[in-house]
């Protein structure tokens, strides 16, 4: 008997087996929200409600949900060949996803390395830049850093290089060595900017002031989103990214854009490298490659790294570093049928073009009760309000599940509401967004 999600009837006592993440898991207990079934912008819950998806998922289905072209290259991979070992084995789909992967990135970066999610796809980058510089004969390059406020995933490296105490905290001492850039957000210099904020460019020349307390020779890459999302939507100031590659270039240091959030027509393009017009040595990149459909996360590695591990014994292993699901045959026909899509749809066009009318209609939430600063590029904003006092997030969350009761869908992170829709998302659709959004701040104390 197949059991599927719209079928199956659960009561208050089987809830306890499964232990959420990221969730008040007693408090979600008492009062789930159970979703069933998708279709394009929206969900529907066991319930029978409707919900409009503000979020594609979690920053993930950007081509929408339950796309015909993905759902059957699915379904038909799965009874062609169900699984094939990664190592020293491989299928003609995770050669024909890299080709198509590197052939959309900027030009620099050709080879893939496949994982299942952004947070192994950042450790994976991680251990690569250490083992390059290994093998050049630079091995004293083992500091790592990141930023604060950076999410980097939830594993040993990532939490390490991240920057959101409550990711960090109960974790023990994590990696050792990692040091951590300021983060770029300032309301009282960057407050409603349109785009990229105009102030924060010199905020990048804190790599200086760490180059210059643990010198040059010691680092080994720097990792940052280039929009940081999950904190809340913080876009890179102008000149930002441009200034930390003159920096880690001039001190052979590498640069690793993660672009799990980023990357697949969330900024109007394929990766926000491109769309900032900065090539990073690396990208991290998940979520939309498969549309969200089946995991799947990779990294894109320039050649000059890529090639300086090619060079020993041609017997030998030259990274030992993967994943048993590494390239899976289902995450593969997904991502094909996926990046297909977006193609043959026009769909980082499409976010391009749309983009304006987004900008428009999140800003015109400017003046709603408790909204202190709006910001946004492409299709992704974020919209920040006033904290309860002595409560952090207490008023966006109570936002989120009164949201969720009149059929929106978005995504809080501490005091901010984030809205990343689909690709799809037609004109309308924003305008619904936006007004049932304003609806339920006023009434949220
Ligand atoms: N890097 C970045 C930039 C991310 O946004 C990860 C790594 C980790 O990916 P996985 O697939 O391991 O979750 C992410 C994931 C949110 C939220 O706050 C954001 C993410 C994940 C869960 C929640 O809305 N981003
Ligand atoms: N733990 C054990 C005992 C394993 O045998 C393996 C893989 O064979 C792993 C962890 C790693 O699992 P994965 O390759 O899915 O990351």
């Amino acid at each position: 008997m197949t059991i599927l999600s719209d079928q199956i009837h659960l009561h208050p006592g089987q809830l306890d087996a499964y232990w959420m993440p990221f969730t008040a898991n007693r408090q979600f207990k008492l009062a789930p929200r159970l979703l069933a079934r998708a279709d394009g912008m929206y969900y529907t819950t066991v319930d029978g409600k409707k919900v409009l998806d503000a979020i594609a998922g979690l920053w993930c289905c950007n081509a929408g949900h339950n796309r015909k072209p993905i759902v059957e290259a699915i379904q038909q991979q799965a009874a062609v060949l169900d699984f094939s070992p990664p190592f020293q084995m491989a299928h003609p789909l995770a050669f024909e996803l890299a080709n198509r992967l590197s052939d959309m990135a900027p030009p620099n970066l050709n080879h893939v390395f496949f994982c299942n999610s952004g947070s192994e796809a950042v450790d994976t980058a991680l251990k690569i830049a250490l083992a390059w510089h290994r093998v050049r004969g630079e091995g004293g390059r083992t500091r790592l850093i990141g930023r604060e406020r950076g999410y980097h995933g939830v594993g040993f490296g990532g939490i390490s290089v991240g920057g959101i105490a409550g990711n960090r905290k109960m974790f023990g001492a994590m990696l050792a060595g990692v040091d951590h850039l300021p983060h770029t957000h300032n309301l009282e210099k960057n407050a409603f900017s349109r785009g990229l904020p105009e102030w924060g460019a010199h905020l990048a020349d804190e790599l200086e002031r760490l180059v210059a307390l643990h010198d040059a020779s010691t680092i080994a890459a720097v990792i940052v989103e280039p929009m940081a999302g999950s904190t809340g939507v913080l876009l890179p100031p102008k000149g930002y990214l441009q200034r930390l590659r003159e920096i880690t270039r001039k001190h052979g240091i590498l640069l690793i854009f993660d672009e799990v959030i980023s990357a697949f027509g969330r900024l109007g393009g394929a990766f926000a490298a491109g769309v900032f017009g900065v090539e990073p040595d690396m990208i991290t990149f998940a979520k939309g490659v498969t549309s969200g459909s089946v995991p799947m996360g990779g990294v894109l590695c320039s050649s000059a790294i890529h090639d300086a591990f090619m060079s020993g014994p041609p017997g030998a292993i030259e990274l030992f570093h993967g994943y048993t699901y590494s390239a899976h045959p289902l995450a593969c026909a997904a991502g094909i049928a996926t990046l297909q899509l977006y193609q043959d749809e026009g769909l980082f066009e499409r976010a391009a073009r749309l983009a304006p009318a987004f900008e428009n209609a999140v800003h015109s939430l400017r003046g709603t009760r408790h909204v202190i600063d709006i910001r946004n590029y492409g299709l992704v904003a974020g919209i920040e309000l006033e904290p309860r006092p002595g409560a952090p997030g207490a008023r966006a969350f109570e936002t989120f599940v009164k949201a969720f009761e009149k059929g929106l869908l978005i995504r809080t992170t501490g005091d901010i509401v984030a809205l990343s829709p689909s690709l799809i998302v037609e004109e309308a659709e924003i305008a619904q967004i936006v007004t049932m959004l304003c609806d339920v701040l006023m009434t949220i104390e």
